[in-house]
């Protein structure tokens, strides 16, 4: 089924009449209408309403606001876009004046409910975004279904492959290039969608979609939808970068989450005592290994009911010794948290969701019941507002146990070997499909709203696996079951980075692969590829080889250590990005091509940015002994090696089971001061790390706050940004509303012929040293 995908030949395609209408352009005949308008930040809006589709239901998105214009003619014009259409029915999108995106004649189709709408394809040099999906980061030429899964259960040894589609996740954002000028298209539609990102002849050999072209000679990219409104959003860049920026203006950002949560997480299924969470902590204190959280899954719950602890091992007073012992780490806790209702009177989350009708249902109106881990279960009604209310109300009292972040698993949805199309909502009126996609986002907002419940001065922090457009305004990602084994680390870069570009900025993979055991080799390599990623988690699964880091030989313990501190130490560049993120949207994990412009870098996925400043190269075989890097033009400092490399060029490293890690020329790096960072790291103190080789400036930026609170977004952080050049260094107070911020910084000038030296976790290196006043501008 799922690998089966509508062919644009079975579309019908009317020929639409034209007439300007109340500030938009209104296509229409008895088959239905297109819609189309000016949207906000000059952004155009395209809406398709054919055939037998809805729009009664609601979008991912808050909408896209159209913005009245004139458009006799013809034409619309948004911003730096226009869009002209011709007697012949086709479309072109200009942008200042040069073509983005051209249409076949007639180009939107339906089938039944069904929608399609056509572009013509010209030779993709690059298609990003797309979501969470496997294979590599350039997503041209292919076709992808959107319809979030519970990949284990519906994909059977998927973890044999890395290339299964669709995943948990859906977000139909299509990012592509013509000429120079990079453009978004998101789809927004909560139905089950499909886009097709370069079908053409020269594919259409055996059984390739591309024989189910419209006209043989008819190269298309496609986008559609199963049912209701196809709405189109066409996002124009110029730059990869403002793609992003006005993606996030579109769908939102994330919060600022809590500091500890981009700190190192240790999972497993399952910690089965509140003494062996203990003892896992103990473990890592022994290692002298930072931890942000340990994590509880299932197998804390008495019988798999949601919102309790068994009695016998994790008992009021077991968890109280254990948690204050965990907490005075400053290491936090997670509770999974399913959607799953155990379907059992008596048990009073299940008996008040009955009484109080906020059960999925069937058609006929019983409660529909799916077989999950609580045997027979039920599913709360997330697009009911009062079913949210109500599980907010849970959540609340469930933080009140002493637990700091929940992780909600199961939302897309799954429901083991039971038909989820039986499941229908808003008391069985709403077929199934129409939230489909939404349920692990509203599950989502509803966990959202039980923290503002619990305390409105609280960060949240909420991790989903499955997701729909718009989830970073409630939560960050993971992506899934992956298996421990090459394929799926090397999958993990472009996977990720897809995901950062199409708005999910805080995700990242199961750190060592979930499935399976991680051998000493892979979870070696992992660890070092994976542990700069926004969200970093060792995950493993239940009966797979133990692989928390002291798992492992003293030689692994140690490489760890060293990652997990340098992860500790860029502590106060990571949170800047964050900050960065929320403010202008920007992606913290990126592809070359955001910042880079050149063919070069387009398809480069084992290489990755982290903000503007750091590339890393990992390994991504454990037997590689050595790889090529590709540096962009300009003068890196190699972490690795400790000195400056000029780029412009593909240089060898070798696997000495160092962290490959290049510092851009004209950065400003802030850290943590020091290269032990047990138990946590103190940001009362900061050190900044001038790299400036060849450009005339070095130019960076530090944000700082309580890392706990909402007092923030009322003004309580500190901003600055701090300049080196030939005139020494300067400092720019951009906001002063945090009184605890560090008033002074240690600079270290990474200079060739330096006399002194600092210390970061894996080694040191060569240095002028300065102090440097920040109290204020100047
Ligand atoms: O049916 O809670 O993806 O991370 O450990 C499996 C047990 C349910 C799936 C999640 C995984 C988690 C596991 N869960």
């Amino acid at each position: 089924m799922w690998h089966k995908i509508p062919a644009p030949a079975n579309f019908r395609y009317p020929s639409l009449a034209q007439a300007p209408k109340s500030g938009h352009l209104h296509l229409s005949d008895d088959d239905g209408e297109v819609r189309i308008a000016a949207g906000t930040d000059d952004t155009l809006s395209i809406r398709v309403a054919l055939g037998k589709s809805r729009g009664d239901v609601p979008t991912p998105l808050i909408a896209p606001y159209p913005v009245p214009v004139s458009c006799e003619d013809g034409s619309v014009i948004a911003g730096a876009l226009s869009l002209q259409r011709f007697a012949d029915g086709s479309i072109r999108i200009l942008h200042r004046g040069s073509p983005l995106l051209d249409t076949p004649p007639n180009p939107f189709g339906f089938s039944g409910r069904r929608q399609i709408a056509l572009f013509n394809f010209h030779g993709n040099p690059v298609v990003y975004g797309l979501g969470e999906k496997t294979g590599p980061l350039n997503k041209a030429g292919k076709s992808y279904q959107f319809y979030n899964l519970d990949v284990v259960a519906d994909h059977p040894h998927h973890f044999t492959t890395d290339h299964y589609d669709p995943a948990y996740v859906s977000i139909p954002l299509y990012i592509s290039r013509r000429g120079t000028e990079y453009y978004g298209i998101l789809l927004d539609n909560p139905y089950r969608c499909f886009v097709h990102t370069g079908l053409h002849r020269d594919q259409a050999q055996g059984f390739h979609p591309a024989l189910g072209l419209r006209e043989p000679d008819e190269p298309v990219i496609a986008f559609g939808s199963y049912s209701g409104e196809l709405s189109l959003t066409i996002i124009p860049g110029p730059s990869l970068r403002e793609v992003v920026r006005r993606l996030a203006r579109l769908t939102g950002t994330h919060e600022l989450p809590p500091l500890w949560a981009l700190g190192y997480h240790q999972c497993r299924w399952s910690y089965m005592s509140a003494a062996e969470l203990h003892e896992v902590s103990n473990g890592l204190a022994k290692a002298r290994i930072p931890c942000g959280a340990l994590w509880m899954d299932i197998d804390y719950m008495e019988a798999f009911k949601v919102f309790t602890f068994r009695d016998d091992v994790f008992s009021a007073e077991q968890r109280r010794e254990a948690f204050s012992a965990i907490r005075a780490r400053g290491t936090r806790l997670v509770t999974i948290v399913d959607p799953g209702v155990k379907a059992e009177p008596g048990y009073h989350v299940f008996d008040e969701a009955l009484d109080a009708n906020l059960l999925c249902q069937t058609e006929a109106g019983q409660p529909y019941i799916g077989i999950v881990w609580p045997g027979r279960t039920a599913f709360p009604d997330f697009s009911l507002l009062e079913t949210r209310t109500w599980w907010a109300g849970h959540i609340d009292r469930w933080l009140a146990e002493g637990i700091d972040g929940i992780w909600i698993d199961m939302n897309d949805p799954s429901t083991g070997p039971i038909d989820f199309t039986d499941m229908r909502f808003r008391h069985g009126t709403q077929e199934h499909d129409a939230f489909h996609n939404l349920y692990g986002n509203l599950m989502a907002e509803a966990t959202r709203l039980g923290f503002e419940a619990h305390d409105p001065q609280m960060r949240p922090f909420i991790l989903t696996r499955s997701a729909s457009t718009g989830i970073q305004r409630h939560a960050a990602v993971w992506t899934g079951d992956n298996a421990s084994n090459e394929a799926h680390l090397a999958m993990s870069i472009p996977m990720s980075l897809n995901l950062s570009l199409s708005g999910v900025a805080f995700n990242g993979p199961d750190v060592g692969g979930f499935m399976g055991d991680a051998s000493e080799e892979l979870f070696r390599t992992w660890m070092l590829a994976g542990s700069l990623f926004p969200f970093f988690r060792n995950h493993s699964c239940a009966g797979t080889r133990r692989q928390e880091p002291y798992a492992y030989s003293e030689e692994t313990l140690g490489i760890v250590r060293n990652l997990v501190n340098t992860r500790a130490k860029l502590l106060p560049y990571l949170y800047t990005l964050f900050a960065q993120h929320q403010r202008d949207g920007d992606a913290i994990l990126r592809p070359l091509s955001y910042e880079f412009s050149g063919e070069e870098y387009e398809t480069i996925g084992d290489q990755f940015l982290v903000g503007p400043s750091l590339l890393a190269a990992p390994f991504v075989r454990v037997d590689q002994k050595e790889r090529s890097v590709v540096l962009p033009e300009g003068w890196w400092f190699a972490l690795h090696e400790g000195g400056w490399i000029e780029g412009g060029k593909s240089v060898l490293v070798l696997q000495e089971h160092q962290q490959i890690l290049f510092v851009r020329d004209g950065s400003i790096i802030p850290t943590a001061v020091g290269a032990d960072h047990f138990p946590q790291p103190d940001l009362s103190r900061v050190e900044l790390h001038v790299f400036r080789h060849s450009v005339p400036e070095a130019v960076g930026e530090l944000y700082q706050d309580d890392g706990e609170t909402k007092a923030y977004a009322a003004g309580a952080y500190r901003s600055l940004r701090v300049r080196s050049g030939a005139e020494g260094l300067s400092v720019e107070i951009l906001h002063d509303g945090y009184s605890a911020a560090p008033r002074e910084a240690v600079v270290y000038h990474y200079e060739a012929d330096a006399a002194e030296s600092v210390e970061w976790p894996f080694q040191s290196y060569q240095v002028r040293r300065e102090m440097l006043s920040l109290a204020a501008t100047h």
